[in-house]
């Protein structure tokens, strides 16, 4: 049997380094090659990693071929609040990257490919509440059009040449281990990082905004559990609704002062206001749970008992 060598590209963001470890914990530390555009940092350090602009076509190529990879991850992208600084930037990376990734899945074999879609791709006219897997799409950032576009060249891909490509769409991704980048949800990381240092924060987003979140634990997990079911379960070839938490800033704030009872919010929604309220406030992941036993383990108390722990251990 072939043995499984896997890439993860864009592994410097703010998944790309919890992944990467439960990488290794399931296939082994050297059979795990962690890549971004960037130099590595923290943890990726100490396993095998690459510097890798995944635009550089060859490069990406010629790293698949020398080391045999069978599957691929990749993360890179621009996300919502970034992409709409440079709207053709954020297309050109989001889209050409991914095709070539499928590309080469499908020209060199690979087993299996991942990629992450977004709750970013609904819009204003979806439903808000327990929105649909299949359903009105209609992004209004351009983050969220790549993300819908994307979804379709996964699905193309798999009917059209049968490539095993997996996706889910992810919620708000909560962590504490690495800064978020330039994301709508980023609030939701930013002020447990305040709360500890400041016990202040000004949210850019009104206190009544909900949005469906996931702590980062259960985003590896359902991505690792997507990615090792056997491939007719996968039955959802664009990409699953993925779901574990659902709040507003007003609700993590009074979560936190439990923890920390002089901690203050206030509130100047900005341009990511606009966004948010394009979004879905809560999901419905029950292909998931049917198609391959997706289960979340954190709520919002779990998560933030547990982030406020680890990183008052660290300041
Ligand atoms: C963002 O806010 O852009 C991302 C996402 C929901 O995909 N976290």
């Amino acid at each position: 049997m072939k043995k499984t060598k896997v890439l993860l590209i864009g592994a410097g963001g703010q998944l790309g380094s919890e992944l990467t470890q439960g990488l290794w914990s399931i296939y082994g530390i050297d059979n795990v090659i962690s890549s971004d555009i960037k130099d590595p940092q923290g943890i990726l350090k100490e396993g095998r990693y690459e510097k890798l602009d995944v635009m550089q076509k060859d490069k990406l190529y010629e790293l698949l071929k020398s080391n045999d990879i069978t599957q691929v991850y990749h993360l890179a992208a621009l996300l919502s609040a970034t992409g709409e600084q440079d709207p053709r930037w954020a297309w050109k990376l989001n889209m050409e990257s991914l095709l070539y990734v499928l590309e080469a899945a499908h020209e060199l074999k690979l087993d299996k490919v991942y990629w992450p879609s977004s709750i970013a791709a609904f819009g204003p006219t979806t439903p808000k509440d327990s929105t649909p897997q299949d359903t009105i799409m209609d992004p209004t950032t351009v983050y969220g059009i790549t993300k819908l576009a994307g979804e379709r060249w996964c699905e193309y891909f798999f009917r059209r040449y049968g490539v095993d490509v997996r996706s889910l769409r992810y919620p708000g991704l909560i962590g504490y281990k690495t800064q978020p980048g330039g994301g709508t949800t980023d609030y939701a990381v930013d002020i447990y990082f305040k709360a500890i240092a400041n016990k202040t924060y000004e949210c850019f987003l009104s206190a009544d905004t909900y949005l469906p979140m996931m702590y980062m634990n259960d985003a590896v997990k359902a991505t690792l559990d997507l990615m090792e079911a056997p491939a007719e379960k996968v039955k959802v070839r664009s990409s699953y609704n993925i779901s574990s938490m659902s709040f507003c800033p007003a609700q993590i704030a009074s979560t936190i002062k439990k923890h920390i009872p002089d901690f203050t919010i206030t509130y100047k929604p900005d341009f990511r206001q606009t966004i948010a309220d394009s979004w879905p406030k809560s999901i419905d992941d029950s292909a998931a749970r049917n198609d391959w036993g997706w289960q979340h383990q954190f709520g919002l108390a779990e998560m933030t008992e547990d982030i406020l722990k680890n990183l008052g251990n660290q300041v």
